[in-house]
Protein backbone atom coordinates (compact mmCIF):
# COMPACT_ATOMS: atom_id res chain seq x y z
CA UNK A 1 0.00 0.00 0.00
CA UNK A 2 1.71 2.95 -1.18
CA UNK A 3 -0.11 6.44 -0.06
CA UNK A 4 1.09 9.97 -1.12
CA UNK A 5 3.20 9.81 -4.16
CA UNK A 6 3.67 13.33 -5.10
CA UNK A 7 5.59 16.06 -5.61
CA UNK A 8 3.70 18.22 -3.40
CA UNK A 9 4.92 16.12 -0.33
CA UNK A 10 8.32 14.86 -1.74
CA UNK A 11 9.98 17.19 -3.97
CA UNK A 12 10.47 16.14 -7.57
CA UNK A 13 13.50 14.54 -9.37
CA UNK A 14 13.29 13.54 -12.93
CA UNK A 15 10.15 11.71 -12.34
CA UNK A 16 7.56 13.17 -10.77
CA UNK A 17 4.85 11.05 -8.77
CA UNK A 18 6.47 7.65 -9.99
CA UNK A 19 5.20 4.40 -8.19
CA UNK A 20 7.72 2.04 -9.08
CA UNK A 21 10.88 3.23 -11.26
CA UNK A 22 13.51 1.01 -12.63
CA UNK A 23 16.80 1.22 -14.82
CA UNK A 24 19.27 -0.35 -16.98
CA UNK A 25 18.38 -4.05 -17.10
CA UNK A 26 16.73 -4.54 -14.07
CA UNK A 27 16.00 -7.91 -14.21
CA UNK A 28 13.09 -10.60 -12.67
CA UNK A 29 11.21 -7.69 -10.74
CA UNK A 30 7.59 -8.84 -9.42
CA UNK A 31 5.23 -6.07 -8.63
CA UNK A 32 2.14 -7.88 -7.24
CA UNK A 33 -1.01 -6.72 -5.32
CA UNK A 34 -0.53 -3.35 -5.02
CA UNK A 35 -2.43 -0.03 -4.33
CA UNK A 36 -0.83 2.57 -5.08
CA UNK A 37 -1.86 6.30 -4.93
CA UNK A 38 0.67 8.36 -7.13
CA UNK A 39 0.49 11.25 -9.22
CA UNK A 40 3.18 10.09 -11.72
CA UNK A 41 3.24 6.80 -13.93
CA UNK A 42 2.37 4.25 -11.96
CA UNK A 43 5.09 2.26 -12.83
CA UNK A 44 8.39 3.55 -15.22
CA UNK A 45 11.30 1.59 -16.79
CA UNK A 46 13.72 2.97 -19.04
CA UNK A 47 17.33 2.44 -20.22
CA UNK A 48 17.58 -1.31 -21.57
CA UNK A 49 15.85 -4.11 -21.93
CA UNK A 50 14.15 -5.25 -18.49
CA UNK A 51 13.75 -8.93 -18.66
CA UNK A 52 11.61 -11.41 -16.00
CA UNK A 53 9.34 -8.04 -15.18
CA UNK A 54 5.80 -9.00 -13.89
CA UNK A 55 2.86 -6.28 -13.11
CA UNK A 56 0.22 -7.49 -12.11
CA UNK A 57 -3.18 -7.68 -9.66
CA UNK A 58 -2.00 -4.13 -8.49
CA UNK A 59 -4.58 -0.87 -8.10
CA UNK A 60 -2.87 2.85 -9.55
CA UNK A 61 -4.50 5.52 -11.05
CA UNK A 62 -3.67 6.14 -14.38
CA UNK A 63 -2.84 9.91 -14.53
CA UNK A 64 -3.06 10.70 -18.02
CA UNK A 65 -1.92 14.52 -18.07
CA UNK A 66 -0.30 14.97 -15.02
CA UNK A 67 3.01 12.77 -16.18
CA UNK A 68 4.51 12.01 -20.00
CA UNK A 69 3.98 8.47 -19.80
CA UNK A 70 3.05 4.68 -18.20
CA UNK A 71 5.38 2.55 -18.76
CA UNK A 72 8.36 2.89 -21.67
CA UNK A 73 11.93 3.05 -22.27
CA UNK A 74 14.24 3.90 -24.35
CA UNK A 75 13.82 7.61 -25.59
CA UNK A 76 9.90 8.13 -25.67
CA UNK A 77 9.12 11.08 -24.51
CA UNK A 78 6.19 11.41 -26.43
CA UNK A 79 2.75 11.69 -24.21
CA UNK A 80 1.01 8.70 -24.27
CA UNK A 81 -1.95 6.68 -22.18
CA UNK A 82 -0.01 3.19 -21.47
CA UNK A 83 2.77 1.44 -22.77
CA UNK A 84 5.29 2.57 -25.22
CA UNK A 85 9.07 2.56 -26.99
CA UNK A 86 10.57 3.87 -29.22
CA UNK A 87 9.42 2.83 -32.51
CA UNK A 88 6.36 0.62 -30.97
CA UNK A 89 4.46 2.85 -29.36
CA UNK A 90 0.83 1.75 -30.31
CA UNK A 91 1.10 -1.95 -29.82
CA UNK A 92 1.83 -2.63 -26.03
CA UNK A 93 3.01 -6.18 -27.23
CA UNK A 94 5.38 -5.44 -29.17
CA UNK A 95 6.68 -2.78 -26.80
CA UNK A 96 6.87 -5.24 -23.87
CA UNK A 97 8.69 -7.98 -26.12
CA UNK A 98 11.23 -5.31 -27.54
CA UNK A 99 11.73 -3.65 -24.04
CA UNK A 100 10.41 -6.49 -21.76
CA UNK A 101 11.17 -9.50 -22.50
CA UNK A 102 8.63 -11.93 -21.37
CA UNK A 103 7.01 -9.81 -19.12
CA UNK A 104 3.52 -10.37 -17.24
CA UNK A 105 1.09 -7.48 -17.27
CA UNK A 106 -2.31 -8.42 -16.56
CA UNK A 107 -5.21 -8.29 -14.16
CA UNK A 108 -4.28 -4.45 -12.89
CA UNK A 109 -6.42 -1.62 -12.40
CA UNK A 110 -5.09 1.73 -14.21
CA UNK A 111 -8.41 3.59 -13.00
CA UNK A 112 -8.56 7.39 -15.09
CA UNK A 113 -7.13 6.13 -17.99
CA UNK A 114 -8.40 5.69 -21.52
CA UNK A 115 -8.20 1.59 -22.71
CA UNK A 116 -6.08 1.79 -25.68
CA UNK A 117 -3.90 -0.58 -27.84
CA UNK A 118 -1.44 1.13 -25.77
CA UNK A 119 -2.16 -1.35 -22.67
CA UNK A 120 -2.34 -5.18 -22.98
CA UNK A 121 -5.05 -7.43 -22.78
CA UNK A 122 -6.50 -8.43 -19.29
CA UNK A 123 -6.40 -4.88 -17.18
CA UNK A 124 -9.17 -2.88 -16.58
CA UNK A 125 -10.12 0.95 -16.73
CA UNK A 126 -12.36 2.34 -14.92
CA UNK A 127 -13.43 6.14 -15.23
CA UNK A 128 -12.48 7.04 -11.84
CA UNK A 129 -10.48 6.05 -8.89
CA UNK A 130 -14.35 6.12 -7.14
CA UNK A 131 -15.40 3.51 -9.68
CA UNK A 132 -12.70 1.09 -8.33
CA UNK A 133 -15.23 0.49 -5.18
CA UNK A 134 -12.67 1.14 -2.22
CA UNK A 135 -14.85 0.79 0.90
CA UNK A 136 -14.36 4.22 1.63
CA UNK A 137 -11.00 5.82 -0.30
CA UNK A 138 -11.13 9.80 1.15
CA UNK A 139 -11.55 7.98 4.38
CA UNK A 140 -8.38 5.61 4.39
CA UNK A 141 -9.93 2.63 3.89
CA UNK A 142 -9.02 0.92 0.68
CA UNK A 143 -10.62 -2.72 1.72
CA UNK A 144 -12.75 -3.49 -1.69
CA UNK A 145 -16.43 -3.24 -1.24
CA UNK A 146 -18.61 -6.33 -1.85
CA UNK A 147 -19.68 -4.29 -4.89
CA UNK A 148 -16.23 -4.02 -6.03
CA UNK A 149 -15.91 -5.82 -9.94
CA UNK A 150 -12.37 -6.54 -8.61
CA UNK A 151 -13.13 -8.36 -5.74
CA UNK A 152 -11.50 -11.60 -5.94
CA UNK A 153 -10.22 -10.80 -9.38
CA UNK A 154 -6.54 -11.30 -9.10
CA UNK A 155 -4.91 -14.09 -10.58
CA UNK A 156 -4.65 -15.76 -7.64
CA UNK A 157 -8.61 -15.15 -6.98
CA UNK A 158 -7.96 -12.61 -4.24
CA UNK A 159 -9.03 -8.86 -4.39
CA UNK A 160 -7.34 -6.91 -6.59
CA UNK A 161 -4.85 -4.44 -4.92
CA UNK A 162 -3.06 -4.65 -1.68
CA UNK A 163 -4.08 -7.19 1.70
CA UNK A 164 -5.33 -4.80 3.76
CA UNK A 165 -6.26 -6.82 6.31
CA UNK A 166 -2.83 -8.46 6.19
CA UNK A 167 -1.56 -4.99 5.89
CA UNK A 168 -3.21 -3.89 9.48
CA UNK A 169 -2.28 -7.06 10.97
CA UNK A 170 1.39 -6.52 10.43
CA UNK A 171 1.77 -3.39 10.83
CA UNK A 172 -0.73 -2.44 13.80
CA UNK A 173 1.89 -1.43 16.57
CA UNK A 174 3.86 0.49 14.42
CA UNK A 175 0.60 2.58 12.79
CA UNK A 176 -0.67 3.54 16.51
CA UNK A 177 1.77 3.10 18.74
CA UNK A 178 -0.75 1.52 20.83
CA UNK A 179 0.72 -1.83 22.13
CA UNK A 180 4.49 -3.13 21.74
CA UNK A 181 5.20 -5.91 19.27
CA UNK A 182 5.28 -8.99 20.83
CA UNK A 183 6.20 -12.77 19.53
CA UNK A 184 4.20 -15.74 20.34
CA UNK A 185 4.79 -19.06 18.67
CA UNK A 186 2.55 -21.73 19.63
CA UNK A 187 1.43 -25.43 18.74
CA UNK A 188 -1.92 -25.42 18.09
CA UNK A 189 -2.71 -29.10 16.68
CA UNK A 190 -0.67 -32.56 16.86
CA UNK A 191 -1.34 -35.52 15.72
CA UNK A 192 -1.58 -38.56 17.59
CA UNK A 193 1.66 -41.40 17.86
CA UNK A 194 0.76 -45.23 16.70
CA UNK A 195 -0.67 -47.30 19.87
CA UNK A 196 2.57 -49.40 20.13
CA UNK A 197 6.11 -48.62 18.72
CA UNK A 198 9.51 -49.97 19.56
CA UNK A 199 12.89 -48.35 20.24
CA UNK A 200 14.53 -46.99 16.67
CA UNK A 201 11.14 -47.11 14.84
CA UNK A 202 9.92 -43.72 13.22
CA UNK A 203 6.39 -42.53 12.61
CA UNK A 204 4.76 -39.82 10.71
CA UNK A 205 3.61 -36.48 12.76
CA UNK A 206 1.67 -34.09 11.73
CA UNK A 207 1.46 -30.70 13.66
CA UNK A 208 0.85 -26.87 13.47
CA UNK A 209 2.92 -24.27 14.48
CA UNK A 210 1.24 -20.94 14.82
CA UNK A 211 2.41 -16.90 15.54
CA UNK A 212 -0.08 -15.23 17.99
CA UNK A 213 1.89 -12.23 18.50
CA UNK A 214 1.58 -9.31 16.21
CA UNK A 215 4.58 -9.20 14.56
CA UNK A 216 6.21 -11.35 12.05
CA UNK A 217 8.07 -14.35 13.96
CA UNK A 218 11.54 -15.52 11.69
CA UNK A 219 12.15 -19.05 10.86
CA UNK A 220 11.91 -21.60 13.73
CA UNK A 221 12.01 -25.13 14.41
CA UNK A 222 9.91 -27.52 15.82
CA UNK A 223 10.93 -30.86 17.26
CA UNK A 224 8.84 -33.85 19.11
CA UNK A 225 9.35 -35.34 22.43
CA UNK A 226 8.15 -38.62 24.07
CA UNK A 227 7.33 -37.26 27.42
CA UNK A 228 5.67 -38.97 30.55
CA UNK A 229 3.44 -36.10 30.80
CA UNK A 230 1.32 -33.86 29.13
CA UNK A 231 4.02 -30.97 29.44
CA UNK A 232 7.28 -30.81 28.84
CA UNK A 233 9.43 -31.49 31.64
CA UNK A 234 13.46 -32.34 31.70
CA UNK A 235 12.39 -36.06 31.67
CA UNK A 236 11.19 -35.99 28.36
CA UNK A 237 12.93 -37.39 25.65
CA UNK A 238 14.14 -36.01 22.38
CA UNK A 239 13.11 -37.46 18.99
CA UNK A 240 15.16 -37.54 16.02
CA UNK A 241 13.55 -35.59 13.37
CA UNK A 242 12.38 -31.57 13.21
CA UNK A 243 10.38 -29.38 11.21
CA UNK A 244 11.56 -25.95 9.77
CA UNK A 245 9.17 -23.63 10.02
CA UNK A 246 9.40 -20.39 7.74
CA UNK A 247 8.39 -16.82 8.57
CA UNK A 248 4.97 -16.51 10.32
CA UNK A 249 3.23 -13.02 10.38
CA UNK A 250 1.13 -12.08 12.92
CA UNK A 251 -1.88 -14.90 13.44
CA UNK A 252 -0.28 -16.83 10.61
CA UNK A 253 0.52 -20.74 10.72
CA UNK A 254 2.36 -23.36 9.15
CA UNK A 255 1.27 -27.23 9.40
CA UNK A 256 3.66 -29.94 8.13
CA UNK A 257 4.68 -33.57 8.50
CA UNK A 258 7.83 -35.25 9.38
CA UNK A 259 9.55 -38.56 10.40
CA UNK A 260 10.51 -38.99 14.30
CA UNK A 261 12.34 -41.09 15.16
CA UNK A 262 12.40 -43.13 19.03
CA UNK A 263 15.20 -43.55 20.50
CA UNK A 264 16.38 -45.75 23.28
CA UNK A 265 14.43 -44.95 26.05
CA UNK A 266 12.38 -46.60 29.10
CA UNK A 267 9.63 -49.03 28.17
CA UNK A 268 6.07 -47.50 28.76
CA UNK A 269 3.24 -45.12 27.74
CA UNK A 270 4.48 -42.07 26.35
CA UNK A 271 2.50 -38.59 25.30
CA UNK A 272 3.91 -37.18 21.89
CA UNK A 273 4.91 -33.52 22.38
CA UNK A 274 5.55 -30.80 19.29
CA UNK A 275 7.42 -28.28 20.63
CA UNK A 276 6.97 -24.68 18.88
CA UNK A 277 10.73 -22.44 18.36
CA UNK A 278 12.40 -25.56 20.14
CA UNK A 279 15.75 -23.74 19.74
CA UNK A 280 14.46 -20.44 20.33
CA UNK A 281 15.81 -19.02 17.18
CA UNK A 282 12.43 -16.53 17.84
CA UNK A 283 12.88 -14.27 20.88
CA UNK A 284 9.26 -14.88 22.31
CA UNK A 285 7.27 -13.12 25.18
CA UNK A 286 6.24 -16.51 26.41
CA UNK A 287 8.04 -20.04 25.90
CA UNK A 288 5.18 -21.65 28.63
CA UNK A 289 2.64 -22.25 25.62
CA UNK A 290 5.14 -23.75 22.91
CA UNK A 291 4.78 -27.62 23.67
CA UNK A 292 1.24 -29.26 22.80
CA UNK A 293 0.66 -32.81 23.69
CA UNK A 294 -0.98 -35.58 21.49
CA UNK A 295 -4.34 -37.08 23.27
CA UNK A 296 -3.75 -40.44 22.89
CA UNK A 297 0.04 -41.98 23.95
CA UNK A 298 2.06 -44.88 22.34
CA UNK A 299 3.29 -47.83 24.56
CA UNK A 300 7.14 -47.83 23.83
CA UNK A 301 8.29 -51.89 23.91
CA UNK A 302 11.96 -52.85 22.88
CA UNK A 303 14.03 -56.36 22.47
CA UNK A 304 16.15 -56.92 25.16
CA UNK A 305 18.73 -59.50 24.83
CA UNK A 306 20.58 -60.52 27.18
CA UNK A 307 23.04 -64.12 28.38
CA UNK A 308 21.45 -66.31 30.85
CA UNK A 309 24.04 -69.13 30.88
CA UNK A 310 27.28 -70.19 29.72
CA UNK A 311 28.98 -73.22 30.26
CA UNK A 312 32.40 -73.61 31.71
CA UNK A 313 35.59 -73.86 29.73
CA UNK A 314 38.05 -76.54 30.24
CA UNK A 315 40.35 -75.93 32.97
CA UNK A 316 43.30 -76.20 31.08
CA UNK A 317 43.54 -75.05 27.14
CA UNK A 318 46.59 -74.32 24.58
CA UNK A 319 46.60 -71.50 21.98
CA UNK A 320 45.18 -72.95 19.02
CA UNK A 321 42.86 -75.28 20.68
CA UNK A 322 39.29 -75.48 19.98
CA UNK A 323 36.53 -76.30 22.38
CA UNK A 324 32.66 -76.00 22.91
CA UNK A 325 30.58 -73.78 24.16
CA UNK A 326 26.86 -73.87 25.10
CA UNK A 327 24.97 -70.90 25.95
CA UNK A 328 21.50 -69.62 26.44
CA UNK A 329 20.75 -66.12 24.88
CA UNK A 330 17.40 -64.78 26.22
CA UNK A 331 14.68 -61.86 25.74
CA UNK A 332 13.35 -60.25 28.73
CA UNK A 333 12.13 -57.43 27.04
CA UNK A 334 8.99 -56.56 25.71
CA UNK A 335 9.42 -56.63 21.88
CA UNK A 336 10.35 -58.88 19.74
CA UNK A 337 14.09 -58.80 19.24
CA UNK A 338 15.01 -60.19 15.50
CA UNK A 339 18.14 -62.33 14.70
CA UNK A 340 21.61 -62.08 16.16
CA UNK A 341 24.87 -63.15 16.78
CA UNK A 342 26.05 -64.32 20.30
CA UNK A 343 29.99 -64.44 20.51
CA UNK A 344 32.79 -65.40 22.31
CA UNK A 345 35.74 -63.89 24.67
CA UNK A 346 38.28 -64.70 26.76
CA UNK A 347 38.40 -62.15 29.50
CA UNK A 348 40.66 -61.62 32.40
CA UNK A 349 38.18 -60.05 34.22
CA UNK A 350 34.23 -61.48 34.27
CA UNK A 351 33.18 -58.12 32.91
CA UNK A 352 33.76 -57.55 28.91
CA UNK A 353 36.23 -55.07 29.13
CA UNK A 354 38.50 -53.76 25.93
CA UNK A 355 41.27 -55.94 26.49
CA UNK A 356 38.67 -59.17 26.29
CA UNK A 357 39.66 -61.57 23.18
CA UNK A 358 37.34 -62.50 20.71
CA UNK A 359 36.92 -65.92 19.97
CA UNK A 360 37.04 -67.31 16.50
CA UNK A 361 33.66 -69.00 16.07
CA UNK A 362 29.73 -67.66 17.26
CA UNK A 363 26.59 -68.62 17.26
CA UNK A 364 23.33 -67.65 15.40
CA UNK A 365 20.54 -66.78 17.47
CA UNK A 366 16.71 -67.08 15.48
CA UNK A 367 14.24 -64.00 16.38
CA UNK A 368 12.96 -64.15 20.19
CA UNK A 369 9.70 -62.84 21.38
CA UNK A 370 9.34 -61.46 24.41
CA UNK A 371 9.93 -64.02 27.53
CA UNK A 372 11.96 -66.60 24.60
CA UNK A 373 15.27 -67.76 24.71
CA UNK A 374 17.83 -69.75 22.40
CA UNK A 375 20.79 -72.29 23.85
CA UNK A 376 22.93 -73.64 21.64
CA UNK A 377 26.32 -74.98 21.58
CA UNK A 378 29.38 -73.45 19.24
CA UNK A 379 32.94 -74.72 18.53
CA UNK A 380 35.30 -71.63 19.42
CA UNK A 381 38.96 -71.74 18.62
CA UNK A 382 41.45 -69.30 21.00
CA UNK A 383 43.71 -67.71 19.05
CA UNK A 384 47.66 -66.55 19.38
CA UNK A 385 47.06 -64.16 22.73
CA UNK A 386 48.89 -63.75 26.05
CA UNK A 387 49.07 -66.68 28.73
CA UNK A 388 47.37 -66.71 31.84
CA UNK A 389 43.90 -67.38 33.63
CA UNK A 390 40.93 -66.45 31.59
CA UNK A 391 37.06 -66.57 32.31
CA UNK A 392 34.80 -67.45 28.92
CA UNK A 393 32.31 -65.13 28.26
CA UNK A 394 29.43 -65.27 26.16
CA UNK A 395 28.06 -62.09 24.44
CA UNK A 396 24.05 -61.73 23.35
CA UNK A 397 23.68 -60.02 20.00
CA UNK A 398 27.59 -58.80 20.12
CA UNK A 399 27.18 -57.42 16.48
CA UNK A 400 24.47 -55.03 17.44
CA UNK A 401 22.20 -56.15 14.50
CA UNK A 402 19.46 -55.70 17.33
CA UNK A 403 19.03 -51.93 18.54
CA UNK A 404 18.46 -52.42 22.27
CA UNK A 405 18.52 -49.55 25.48
CA UNK A 406 20.50 -51.88 27.35
CA UNK A 407 23.73 -53.62 26.47
CA UNK A 408 25.17 -53.60 29.56
CA UNK A 409 23.82 -56.89 30.51
CA UNK A 410 24.60 -58.76 26.97
CA UNK A 411 27.38 -60.73 28.33
CA UNK A 412 27.82 -63.60 30.86
CA UNK A 413 30.94 -64.94 32.27
CA UNK A 414 31.48 -68.52 33.20
CA UNK A 415 32.05 -69.42 36.42
CA UNK A 416 35.42 -70.87 36.37
CA UNK A 417 38.49 -69.58 34.55
CA UNK A 418 40.80 -71.54 31.67
CA UNK A 419 44.02 -71.65 32.67
CA UNK A 420 46.20 -71.48 28.87
CA UNK A 421 49.21 -72.29 28.58
CA1 LIG B 1 5.18 -19.15 22.77
CA1 LIG C 1 20.65 -56.30 26.53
Amino acid sequence: MFDDIETARWGRLNYPGTGFLFYTGAANVTIDHNTLFNTGPAVYGDISANAGFVYRNNISPSNIGTADYQLCCSGVADNIDGIGGRGTTGNATVTLNTYFPGAVFVRNVLAGGGHSTNWPADNFFPSTLDAVGFVNRTGGDYHLSAASPYKNAGTDGKDLGADIDALDAATACAVDGSCTPTLDLVETAVSNPPASAVWQSSFAVTDTTRNQGNATAGSSLTRYYLSATPSKTSGATLLTGARSVPDLGAGESSSGTVAAKIPSIKTGPYFLLACANDTRTVIESDYANNCAASTARVVVSAPDLVEAAVSNPPASAVRGASFSVTDTTGNPGNATAGPSVTRYYLSATPSKTSGATLLTGSRSVPALGPGQSSSGTAAVKIPSMKTGSYFLLACANDTRTVAEGNYANNCKASATRVRLR
